[in-house]
């Protein structure tokens, strides 16, 4: 659990970044039809529940700073009889203002009177608000199907006076670095990915098919604790491992064959983003392994290079020269420039509240950031793909690999898997 004084701190942290006379306003968002009376998923915009704590559709948050003071307000969806009796119970005002911290909680349908009396100036003895801060990640749909951007061009005509700022990267500046608490919560859902994947290791048989197996995964988490994921999970046996997100697991899985998952459990909001590669007969191929020992020895080599100062783009290139001259070893390629076919995709992105959390690739690292270390290489005419992926913290001394506890060498994958065959 983010205790709610965290929530203000954050909060604080992002005013802090705004100009005087400004004000920010913010939105959870609005899940899309996708029929004619269901809605698909609400999935809260991640910039919006970072502030607040609230992941409740439609709710609003501004922040207004004016003459150097303070405002916080929340706005959530009014009581609705009919929508509580179908969909159940809202978020009243009270546990809103518990859950973020923010007193003045009001219902949404004010959002636009409370906006105009602060832009208006009606408050005597105030500036006048001079810069609205919207954030316009594009994913966010609002009500009426609306969009940020619609919303910032409507206050533009209404009120020629405002500048408009995108107050998205700052919020990023602060969501790329993790406290104990957030830390703490991407341990756990790493923890609890690990469990999943020991049964799974268990439980891999030519002739099962890849969706049970992902069913499998799902249902052991469930069986354990109740865990969403964070991503649909990937499961891909033979020549579908190729795929980097390999979307239908329909295949039968072969005798002989590797079988690529990749995968996270969701811990509260925030999401662990694990790849393991096993053998399907329980033991890998000297084929298989030459080729997972090249890509474990990146995952093992960008590890030791994690550390405050360096950036992605920097282990990025270490990866693909590691690979590289793994591959030529191996007779695998007969030039290193040919690696660009084998390997497609980056070492490592950010991980948070987003599988793929927001971060600048360019930016050197700090610690506090949390980064996935995730080596592929990807044979298709071989029908061998294997990717090993790891989530680690950078730590002031380099890094501490938070899915260390997660077996990955071919000995330990062989012996667990052995073990039950
Ligand atoms: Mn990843």
């Amino acid at each position: 659990m983010i205790p709610t004084k965290e929530f203000i701190k954050r909060r604080e942290r992002l005013v802090e970044r705004m100009d005087d006379n400004s004000v920010a306003v913010l939105y959870a968002g609005y899940p899309p039809k996708n029929s004619a009376d269901e809605t698909y998923d609400f999935v809260v915009n991640r910039n919006f529940y970072y502030l607040t704590n609230i992941k409740q559709e439609n709710s609003v948050l501004f922040l207004v700073k004016q003459d150097g003071l303070i405002k916080e307000y929340l706005f959530v969806s009014e009581f609705d009889e009919v929508k509580e009796k179908w969909t159940g119970k809202r978020l009243t005002t009270k546990e809103a203002e518990k859950l973020s911290g923010i007193q003045n909680v009001l219902t949404t349908n004010q959002v636009e009177s409370e906006l105009d009396l602060l832009l208006r100036k009606k408050n005597v003895g105030f500036a006048r608000i001079a810069t609205i801060y919207l954030d316009k990640e594009p994913e966010c749909l609002l009500e009426g199907f609306k969009t940020t951007e619609d919303v910032e061009k409507a206050l533009l005509a209404n009120y020629p006076w405002l500048k408009a700022k995108d107050i998205y990267n700052d919020i990023v500046a602060l969501r790329m670095i993790k406290n104990k608490d957030e830390i703490a919560e991407l341990q756990a859902a790493i923890d609890k990915t690990n469990i999943g994947l020991k049964t799974l290791m268990k439980s891999i048989k030519p002739g099962k098919f890849e969706y049970q197996l992902s069913s499998l995964f799902y249902y052991t988490l469930q069986d354990y604790d109740y865990s969403e994921l964070s991503f649909p999970t990937i499961c891909a046996s033979g020549v579908n491992a190729t795929t980097l997100h390999y979307p239908n697991p329909l295949s039968k899985i072969k005798d002989g064959d590797l079988i690529l998952f990749d995968l996270g459990v969701r811990n509260e909001v925030y999401c662990a983003d694990i790849s393991r590669t096993y053998p399907v007969s329980g033991k890998f191929s000297p084929l298989q392994k030459t080729i997972y020992q090249i890509v474990l020895d990146t995952n093992k080599l960008v590890l030791t290079k994690i550390k405050p100062g360096i950036t992605l783009v920097e282990l990025n290139n270490i990866a693909k020269e590691s690979l590289a001259k793994g591959c030529l070893k191996a007779g695998l390629i007969k030039d290193e420039s040919e690696i660009s076919k084998y390997y497609f995709h980056s070492v490592g992105h950010h991980l948070g509240l987003d599988t793929h959390d927001p971060g600048d690739r360019k930016a050197p690292l700090v610690a506090g950031n949390v980064i996935t270390d995730e080596p592929g290489l990807y044979f298709k005419e071989l029908g061998i793909g294997v990717r090993i992926e790891d989530d680690v913290l950078v730590t002031e001394e380099g890094s501490y690999c938070l899915s260390g506890g997660i077996i990955k060498e071919i000995d330990e994958i062989e012996k667990a898997m052995g073990s039950i065959k």
